[in-house]
């Protein structure tokens, strides 16, 4: 990373909100603006009223009071309704009720808005006018509406036609020495069709440069998950959920961030299963809930628990604890012994690797006293079904990989994987982000998929695995990538290291962005730049052949179809998979591959879809079907794709988690008020805290070591692997519930102390949720 040095140079301060500058209040994403910050505790149940009226406030500002509620009323049903873009949480099998929650309103209403960022709106503004705006008024300006290029001479946006934008890019592709000259990345909506279509492209193109979001989220998950059973994803679905009677919440916050599955938590609660929270933070979800549907209950407060235990690990702990609970197991002879011999392989080494840790060790590095995991431990033997569900508390870590081996590790000694209501369960963030992958965003594409592409499709793909996000960054800044195209998302606020990005995206000759609303990658642009505008999931897609439906697929490997049924933001936009063939089609002008009949009728992507994917035979019917269908995972059915045919024990040392020197370790995550790099507001209602994103959660003997009282403006600076340093200012110290030793604040803002080297080796994802930090008094304390 010798490119952070000059990285300063080429960002100003005022884009980078989340850093401020010393002696002044970093101003942060959201809003601001609307008052004093203030913590209360939050005791409510969490959805319910509190929800309601959040929801109410954001139709009112997206214009769109009456819309948004029929819109609601269209969401997530299996009679041709379209897919909630808010999470990757599965539909409600049942399908008697909507399945709803405040927060995918919150999303859909988003990008439903009445207003429009059109050329007039660009006419009016300079880009570097816009620079110094917040990431909340970019997107708050509404709907993108047609294609805009970049022009130098007068510092704006102006308007291009499709085919000439279409053009340039096949002129800049055309251009590089190396098809390797380009990264195409991916954000996880993106839809199975244009997927595949956009794979095909960057493959027949010549390159695996796919970086995508999930190389941030749960790459240590699909790693993991193969390596010990074969195939990528999660073996549970949404009736398992209906029948453990154990069930592990391990770092995801899910009332903010997978709000339905509070419905199966309290319904699990309601039954009599118990429910542990592992998170170094107490969530609401860890307490009460008004299940998100259940309109009824709202009216009448009624609540229902969603937690039987919280367990507080220190940040990273999760795999010490795991083996404390392991090793239990083990000295109570709790074992399947049937399924352990039939099934697995590398237990005697597994036995030996727990027995060999010593409780001094992992009451260390979990954090989490030794009667603490007893009493885990014994929940745990006595449960017939265990399901162990988890996000990005487990994954973003250096040792994600190695955590989630362990918790399969776990799971196989009672035989819990492959049996109904047990199973590892990771909770997917983006709504098609495991969608992505099964349709070939890959980085590291299997040589047999790469055949299957080339026999059916008619391409020579390239075999030689392509970049990821944090290796895109440092290609970009080194000049090796000068071609970037950004398939939805907002690369330059997702990606670690704020600065260092921004300053790969302006080195590059072309950067492309496929949106809906505008947003700051748009900003930090390539010498030549286009935001080509799309149609959102909400929209009726009418291509050639009539109107089309796309699928995605859920958490639970759920392949279903998704149909939008609003008039499109402007006459303007094209559908993704559109503008995918027309990017391919001007850089590819010798291709033999049927774009324009693709476009015109997505039955037949699907149909080729069907010949080259596992599982995709008949996706045309099937996908169709109430629910849609679900694909095989065979570990499931307890056939392991491993190079043993057995699932494979782990054997890892445990993490060196001391951040030493007088630092915290600090975790980044989002409130409750935000999608990602989308902030709604400067709320995060379930821990308390109202107009203030800059804050630096502690745990209050930190704070009286510091010298800190609550509210006080603080600096904080990150000390990376390489010996930098990266600082944000003026942020606000806030006392909360969470171990001494630990940190936390929100993402965007913080990614500017994400240093992009600071990644896993065992994933390579950033470091998101592992950052060692020390946290001082504000030199100066400004005046506000
Ligand atoms: N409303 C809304 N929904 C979303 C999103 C959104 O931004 N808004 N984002 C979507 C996406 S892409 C994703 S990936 C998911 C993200 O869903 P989450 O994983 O819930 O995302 P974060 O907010 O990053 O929260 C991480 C949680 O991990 C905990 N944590 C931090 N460190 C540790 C640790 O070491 N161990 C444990 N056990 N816990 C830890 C934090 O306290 C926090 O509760 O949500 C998806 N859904
Ligand atoms: N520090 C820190 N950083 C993180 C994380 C963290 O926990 N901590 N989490 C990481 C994770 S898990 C993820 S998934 C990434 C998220 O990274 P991204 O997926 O890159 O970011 P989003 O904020 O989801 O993207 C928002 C933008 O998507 C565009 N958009 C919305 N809908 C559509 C659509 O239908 N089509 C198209 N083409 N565009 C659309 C809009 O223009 C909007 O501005 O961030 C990562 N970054
Ligand atoms: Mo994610």
């Amino acid at each position: 990373m010798q490119g952070f040095r000059d990285a300063r140079c080429l960002v100003s301060m005022s884009e980078l909100r989340g850093q401020g500058a010393p002696g002044s209040a970093a101003p942060g994403c959201g809003p601001g603006g609307a008052g004093a910050a203030a913590q209360r505790d939050y005791t409510h149940p969490s959805a319910g009223w509190g929800a309601a009226r959040s929801v109410g406030q954001v139709l009112a500002r997206s214009r769109e009071p009456v819309t948004g509620v029929r819109a609601m009323l269209k969401m997530n049903q299996e009679n041709g309704g379209f897919d909630c873009p808010g999470c990757a949480w599965p539909d409600d099998p049942k399908g008697l009720h909507l399945d709803l929650c405040e927060n995918g309103i919150k999303h859909v209403t988003w990008e439903m808005t009445g207003k429009r960022t059109d050329r007039a709106f660009f006419a009016r503004h300079t880009v570097t006018e816009l620079s110094g705006w917040s990431d909340y008024a970019l997107e708050n300006q509404g709907r993108l509406t047609e294609p805009m290029r970049y022009d130098a001479a007068t510092d704006k946006y102006v308007p291009i036609g499709w085919d000439d934008a279409f053009a340039l890019v096949g002129r800049h592709l055309q251009a590089l020495d190396s098809p390797h000259e380009a990264a195409f990345y991916t954000s996880g909506r993106l839809a199975n069709e244009a997927t595949f279509l956009y794979q095909l492209w960057v493959r027949e193109f010549g390159t695996n440069n796919l970086p995508d979001c999930s190389n941030m989220c749960h790459e240590a998950s699909g790693r993991a998950l193969t390596a010990s059973i074969g195939t990528g994803k999660g073996t549970v679905d949404i009736t398992d959920w209906e029948r453990a009677d154990l069930i592990w919440v391990m770092g995801v916050n899910a009332a903010s961030n997978a709000p339905r599955m509070l419905t199966a938590l309290s319904d699990a609660y309601q039954r009599g299963s118990k429910i542990v929270h592992i998170n170094p933070l107490v969530e609401a979800a860890s307490r009460r809930t008004i299940v998100p549907h259940e309109f009824v209950a709202m009216g009448t407060f009624r609540s229902t628990p969603t937690g039987s235990m919280d367990v507080q690990p220190r940040i990273g702990g999760d795999l010490a604890l795991v083996r404390g609970v392991a090793k239990v197991v083990f000295e109570r002879d709790a074992l399947d012994h049937e399924f352990l011999a039939r099934h697995t392989t590398g237990l005697a080494t597994y036995r030996a690797r727990c027995a060999g840790t010593s409780w001094t060790e992992i009451v260390e590095a979990s954090g989490v006293d030794e009667a603490t995991i007893r009493t885990l431990a014994e929940g745990y033997i006595e449960a017939n079904r265990t399901i162990i569900a988890w996000c990005l508390g487990v994954t973003q870590q250096d040792h994600g990989v190695d955590t989630v081996r362990e918790i399969v590790n776990l799971l196989l000694l009672r035989g819990n994987i492959g049996r109904e209501g047990a199973g590892p369960c990771p909770i997917r963030g983006h709504s098609n982000v495991q969608g992505n992958r099964t349709c070939g965003i890959d980085h590291r594409p299997s040589p047999a998929f790469l055949d299957k592409l080339a026999e059916v499709c008619g391409i020579d793909p390239p075999r030689e695995h392509g970049l990821d996000t944090v290796a895109t960054l440092e290609a970009m800044n080194e000049g090796r990538v000068k071609v970037f195209v950004g398939m939805g998302g907002n690369f330059a606020m997702a990606a670690p290291d704020t600065a260092y990005t921004i300053a790969g995206l302006r080195k590059c000759a072309l950067t492309v962005h496929v949106s809906t609303k505008l947003n700051r990658s748009h900003l930090v642009h390539g010498a030549d730049a286009l935001i080509l505008p799309c149609l959102g999931r909400t929209e009726r897609d009418l291509q050639a052949l009539g109107e089309q439906v796309i699928t995605v697929e859920d958490s639970m490997s759920m392949v279903h179809a998704s149909r939008g049924h609003r008039r499109p933001a402007s006459p303007d936009l094209l559908s993704e998979p559109a503008i995918i063939a027309g990017l391919a089609r001007a850089s590819l002008p010798g291709s033999r591959t049927p774009w324009k009949a693709y476009v015109a009728d997505y039955d037949r992507i699907r149909d080729t879809m069907a010949r080259v994917l596992d599982g995709f035979e008949g996706v045309n019917h099937r996908a169709r079907q109430p629910h849609g269908f679900r694909l095989r995972q065979p570990a499931r059915e307890r056939v392991w794709l491993t190079p043993t045919g057995r699932a494979a024990f782990s054997d890892s040392g445990l993490p060196a988690l001391d951040p030493g020197d007088g630092c915290l370790m600090l975790g980044t995550m989002r409130s409750h008020d935000q999608w990602n790099t989308t902030v709604y507001s400067d709320n995060d209602r379930y821990r308390g805290l109202s107009n203030l994103r800059t804050a630096v959660f502690l745990n209050r003997d930190d704070m009286r070591r510091l010298g800190l009282s609550e509210f006080d403006r603080v600096d904080v600076t990150s000390y990376a692997k390489d010996g930098t340093t990266r600082s944000v200012y003026g942020y606000r110290a806030v006392a909360y519930d969470l171990p001494a030793g630990n940190a936390a604040g929100y993402m965007p803002e913080m990614n500017v102390l994400c240093a992009a080297g600071d990644y896993s080796p065992q994933s390579g994802q950033p470091l998101m949720k592992h950052l060692r930090v020390k946290v001082r008094k504000a030199a100066v304390t400004s005046s506000e």
